[in-house]
This record gives C-alpha cells, sequence and structure tokens, in this order.
C-alpha cells in the first residue's frame, strides 16, 4: 500500500469506527481488513510523515463523523467508535510527533472547559505541544474554572491553553479570563484558545491573547509569541 492509500484507508476506518482488524465497523462486514491501529503501524514502519496523518486522516475523518451525527445517521455510540480510533492512532503516533530531548519551552496547562467532554483535538493539541518543547499540564476534560486557574497561579504557568466543542461550554472562556485578571494574573499568562465553535471574533471577545485554528496554528503562534 502508498502513502495516500494508506492515509485514505485510515481516514476511512476512523468513520467505520474500527480500531483493529477483528471490528466489523459501521458497514459491517469488514472484519479481517486493517483498521487504524494496523494501518498506523505501517505509517510508522513505511516512516510516513505523522503530521500528514494527523491532518488528512483524522481531522478531516472527524468532520466527516461530526455530519453523519448532525443528519441523525450516526449516534453517539457511533461517534464514540470513532473517538476511539483517534485516541487509538494518537497514542502511536505520539512518539513519532514529540521531539525527543527538546529543551523546554515554557510550562503550558491545556484543559477543555467545564461542561465539556471533548478531548480529541485538545489531546491533538498536547502531544504536538510537547513535542515542539512545552512542558505540558494536561489537566482533562470537563475541567473547572477554578480548578483551571488554581493550576496556572501553582505552576507559574507561562501558557494557558483552552479547549471547546459546545456553543454552550465556549462562555467559560471568558469567564477563567475574567476570574485571572480579578486575581491580578491575568498579565503573567497567554490565553490561547480553540475548538471548533471559537473563533478570531470571540478570542478578542472574550480578551484572549490568540486563536488557533488548529494545533499546527498553535505551535505557529507561539513561535511568534516567543519572538
Ligand atoms: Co459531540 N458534538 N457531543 N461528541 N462531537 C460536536 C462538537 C457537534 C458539532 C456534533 C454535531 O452536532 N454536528 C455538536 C456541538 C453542537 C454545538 O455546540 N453547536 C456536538 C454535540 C451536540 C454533542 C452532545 C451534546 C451530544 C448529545 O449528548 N446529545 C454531547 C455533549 C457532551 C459534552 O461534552 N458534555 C457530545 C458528545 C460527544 C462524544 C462524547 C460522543 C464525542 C467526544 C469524544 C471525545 O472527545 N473523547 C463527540 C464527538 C466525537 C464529536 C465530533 C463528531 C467530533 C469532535 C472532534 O473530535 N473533532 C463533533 C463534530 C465536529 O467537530 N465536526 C461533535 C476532531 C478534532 C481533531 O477537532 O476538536 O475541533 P477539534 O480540535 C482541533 C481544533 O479545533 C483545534 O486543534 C484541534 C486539532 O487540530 N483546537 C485547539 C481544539 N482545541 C484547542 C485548544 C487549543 C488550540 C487549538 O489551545 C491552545
Amino acid at each position: 500500500m502508498n502513502e495516500q492509500e494508506i492515509i485514505e484507508k485510515i481516514a476511512f476506518n476512523v468513520i467505520q469506527g474500527r480500531v483493529t482488524e477483528e471490528d466489523e465497523g459501521y458497514d459491517e462486514g469488514l472484519e479481517g481488513q486493517p483498521a487504524v491501529a494496523e494501518l498506523v503501524q505501517m505509517v510508522i514502519e513505511q516512516r510516513i510523515d505523522a503530521k500528514k496523518v494527523v491532518v488528512n486522516a483524522l481531522t478531516g475523518s472527524m468532520e466527516t463523523v461530526g455530519d453523519k451525527f448532525d443528519k441523525g445517521e450516526y449516534l453517539i455510540p457511533d461517534m464514540l467508535a470513532s473517538a476511539e480510533c483517534v485516541g487509538a492512532a494518537m497514542d502511536l503516533l505520539g512518539p513519532h510527533l514529540a521531539d525527543a530531548g527538546v529543551q523546554s519551552k515554557g510550562k503550558f496547562v491545556l484543559a477543555t472547559v467545564a461542561g465539556d467532554l471533548h478531548d480529541i483535538g485538545k489531546n491533538i493539541v498536547g502531544i504536538m505541544l510537547k513535542g515542539a518543547g512545552f512542558d505540558v499540564l494536561d489537566l482533562g476534560n470537563d475541567v473547572s474554572s477554578e480548578r483551571i486557574v488554581a493550576q496556572v497561579k501553582d505552576t507559574g504557568a507561562r501558557y494557558l491553553g483552552l479547549s471547546a466543542l459546545l456553543t454552550t461550554t465556549m462562555r467559560e472562556m471568558g469567564a477563567i479570563i475574567k476570574t485571572l485578571d480579578e486575581e491580578g494574573m491575568r498579565s503573567q499568562v497567554q490565553v490561547l484558545i480553540g475548538g471548533a465553535p471559537t473563533s478570531q471574533s470571540f478570542a478578542d471577545e472574550i480578551g484572549a491573547d490568540a486563536y488557533c485554528r488548529d494545533a499546527f496554528h498553535a505551535i505557529d503562534i507561539l513561535k511568534q509569541m516567543a519572538g
């Protein structure tokens, strides 16, 4: 299989929710064919650029899953099966995205805000940041504003990354920035936000330092911030 075929097959299998070759898939009858774990292993063996897999296979396919959910074709368990595929792929790809031995570029606290369970994008961002040399403290998902602010305070982090995927939870980001301000910590930390419903105008509205379209954009912004 060549690079293009492997990438296309990973995307297909994420949409099918197939982690290993034993899984039958959403359309059923696919057992026995290589699935995400086996295909990502081929990526590693063939030294295919792991970033291409993240952008072209994982991120794009989750958008398709979202569209199918929107249309009522997929239910929550189907979304979860696809999410599990991305998690399995990132577990295998993580070490190949990270640049071992890079000197720390600063402490980075990362979290998905309160009420929000979506963590796939945040996890990708965390892996990319570690790869770029940041000392990442990933607090997980559904993290309270109080805990986020306390961790920024305790660690003296220079950067805070917030993720939200729901229009109902993105408002938490503004509340966190307001609390940082009230506690006199706002100038200590650069706040970067991301997640599908967020935008540059939303970042401006809540007083965030930057809006990140994706994980690679976050790295570019951090390079600019570092001067
Ligand atoms: Co949910 N969900 N979901 N979901 N889900 C969405 C977000 C939705 C758009 C689907 C849809 O209707 N089309 C919709 C939101 C609608 C809205 O708010 N307007 C939705 C809904 C409605 C829900 C529930 C309410 C469904 C229900 O229960 N009725 C429920 C809410 C649960 C909760 O959070 N309280 C729910 C649940 C779930 C699952 C648990 C089943 C699962 C999440 C599993 C998990 O994350 N572990 C899930 C999934 C998988 C999705 C979709 C399909 C995929 C999200 C994803 O992982 N994308 C999503 C549809 C979609 O987005 N198209 C959807 C791939 C990921 C790589 O992209 O997260 O955008 P993303 O991250 C990118 C960038 O945004 C950026 O970089 C990342 C990597 O490049 N980025 C950052 C993100 N965070 C950043 C932080 C940074 C920097 C960059 O800081 C520095």
